[in-house]
């Protein structure tokens, strides 16, 4: 068992917080280069091409496709530091995006392609990008006081660019992306990560999972989060292997996907293995074969049922590596490859990170005792974009507060125990009743309103609205408003009307305590 004066130890010797600590000629151009420079003649990508018809393309290919994007980039005016909005759903030309502003210095800001105008309007305000890029139609043209660039035009302009790499000199400390998270309090806020912390991540999970050139990996989760992009995509060009390049998981086309493309590697989030399991998606027919062809299921961004964990082992024959993190810490704590993948339980801090607990005392948790997860790590961002005091916030004593509340087993096993704040995790989609109880609150008619997760079978949770009103307001008014207003995942399933909401003495909704059964 490890002493609190040992960790202590160990997290001095670590770098703290990358960006702020070392500054190397570490980026990830350099990185990814081994593959796409390093093994330019091989086929790294198999996605759907312009035509709509399956593509393929060499690494060599794509690095001349992200140059030729580079330079039409840079024709535009972007350069070092600026911000480019991306809002396009998976496809090649998201990726050719996303090298040619890492080359540049460019930093990507992606926006959830099911984002309406409202939620696009909140991004492009606070990261002032000089321009987004999305697709005909897409809501991001009435969101944006700024140009907006439509993929196919831009792809049109930037083939008949050079394809010579242009010549930036970025450091570790370089941001390369911004992603929006929202606290519990407040509009949604960006977490600068760099390109130090990006590298980090992007090795520690490659040397973790084992990841190699001759690894086959199925990628079905969005790029616009750090799942898909910080790991799917990262790990991906650090190893070499070969990506096909999935619109998105569709338990319609699950089943062909695997059995004809044969992942050796699989990242998901628990909805998606709960759909896997349903016999209608994947027959167990198939499933010996497929888990046949594969080495390694990862699930993350929510809690993976034990139940599932041990319906999947039973059904494909593997034993999930579930792994915990967060948009700005990245990968924090993992079940090991070698070594038992526990149930329920997302395993010790990955290799560089150092984890501790905090109980409510603001003192260190011994084993079996709760607390928050704090940590530090070379993959924790660097600040929230243009929020001083949001970042300092986020901070105890120089310790990052993921607000996961958590304990730790006696051989250093962490078990989630909720959080901190009222989040819900629907679809591995974050969700923050609060941005839902301010839009309905829009509405004149409704006097109060409180936003909860329900449990969901397939999604792991989703948001129900519990409404005080006037009598005049029809509860599909508010269904509509929010459809209108919201992206599919975050409309509540259920809008309650309630006479009072349940309050403390001095005023604070009581949650817990409304009726959600
Ligand atoms: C969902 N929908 C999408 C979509 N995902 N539409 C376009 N592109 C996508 N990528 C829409 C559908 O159109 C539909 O809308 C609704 O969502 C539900 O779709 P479904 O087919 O019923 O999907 P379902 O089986 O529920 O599965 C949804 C899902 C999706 C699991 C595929 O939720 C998903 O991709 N989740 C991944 C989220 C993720 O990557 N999180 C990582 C965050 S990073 P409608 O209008 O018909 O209802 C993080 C850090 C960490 O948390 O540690 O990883």
């Amino acid at each position: 068992m490890r002493t609190r004066q040992r960790r202590q130890e160990d997290a001095d010797q670590v770098a703290p917080r990358a960006a702020t600590d070392y500054d190397l000629p570490v980026n990830l151009t350099t990185l990814f280069d081994a593959s796409l420079t390093g093994r330019s003649t091989r086929v790294g990508l198999e996605c759907t091409g312009a035509d709509g018809r399956p593509a393929t393309l060499t690494f060599g290919e794509l690095d001349a496709r992200a140059n030729r994007m580079a330079h039409e980039l840079a024709a535009r005016g972007l350069s070092r530091g600026d911000r480019l909005c991306v809002h396009l759903p998976n496809r090649v030309e998201f990726i050719d995006l996303y090298l040619a502003c890492t080359r540049l210095g460019v930093i990507i800001v992606p926006a959830n392609v099911l984002y309406r105008e409202r939620e696009l309007r909140h991004i492009i305000g606070d990261a002032q990008p000089r321009a987004v890029v999305s697709t005909i139609g897409s809501e991001a043209t009435q969101a944006s006081d700024v140009p907006v660039w439509i993929i196919e035009e831009l792809s049109v302009a930037a083939a008949s660019r050079v394809s010579t790499r242009p010549s930036v000199n970025l450091s570790s400390q370089d941001p390369a992306l911004i992603v929006y998270t929202s606290g519990t309090t407040g509009a949604a806020k960006g977490a600068v990560l760099t390109h130090g912390n990006l590298c980090a991540n992007a090795t520690t999970l490659t040397a973790a999972w084992r990841i190699t050139d001759a690894d086959r990996y199925l990628a079905v989760l969005p790029l616009f989060h750090v799942h898909g992009l910080a790991n799917g995509v990262h790990c991906w060009l650090a190893s070499g292997c070969l990506m096909r390049l999935a619109e998105r998981f569709d338990q319609r086309t699950a089943l062909a996907e695997l059995r004809e493309f044969r992942p050796s590697l699989f990242f998901g989030v628990p909805t998606i293995y709960v759909r896997l399991l349903d016999a209608s998606v994947i027959p167990d027919s198939e499933a010996t074969s497929i888990g046949a062809a594969a080495r390694l299921f990862v699930s993350g961004s929510a809690p993976l049922p034990a139940h599932v964990h041990e319906a999947f082992r039973q059904k494909f024959g593997h034993t999930i590596l579930e792994r915990y993190g967060m948009s700005e810490a990245l990968m924090i704590l993992g079940n090991p490859y070698d070594g038992e993948r526990r149930a329920g339980t997302v395993g010790p801090p990955l290799s560089g990170v150092v984890a501790r607990l905090v109980n409510g005392e603001g003192t260190e948790a011994g084993d079996d005792e709760v607390g928050e997860v704090e940590i530090r790590s070379p993959h924790l961002f660097s600040e929230y974009w243009g929020r001083p005091d949001a970042t300092a916030a986020a901070f105890h004593d120089g310790w990052f507060r993921t607000g996961d509340v958590a304990v730790r087993s006696q051989d250093g096993y962490y078990t989630l125990r909720g959080r901190r704040g009222d989040l819900i995790i629907s679809g591995g989609f974050n969700i923050y009743p609060r941005e839902i109880e301010e839009l309905l609150l829009e509405d004149p008619r409704v006097r109060e309103a409180a936003v909860v997760g329900i449990a969901d079978a397939i999604r792991g949770e989703v948001p129900v609205a519990f409404i005080v009103a006037d009598p005049s307001l029809d509860m599909a008014e508010l269904d509509a408003f929010c459809r209108a207003q919201l992206a599919s995942f975050k409309v509540p399933r259920a809008f309650r009307r309630i006479d009072t909401l349940p309050r403390t003495a001095l005023g604070k909704v009581q949650k817990h305590l409304l009726p959600t059964d």
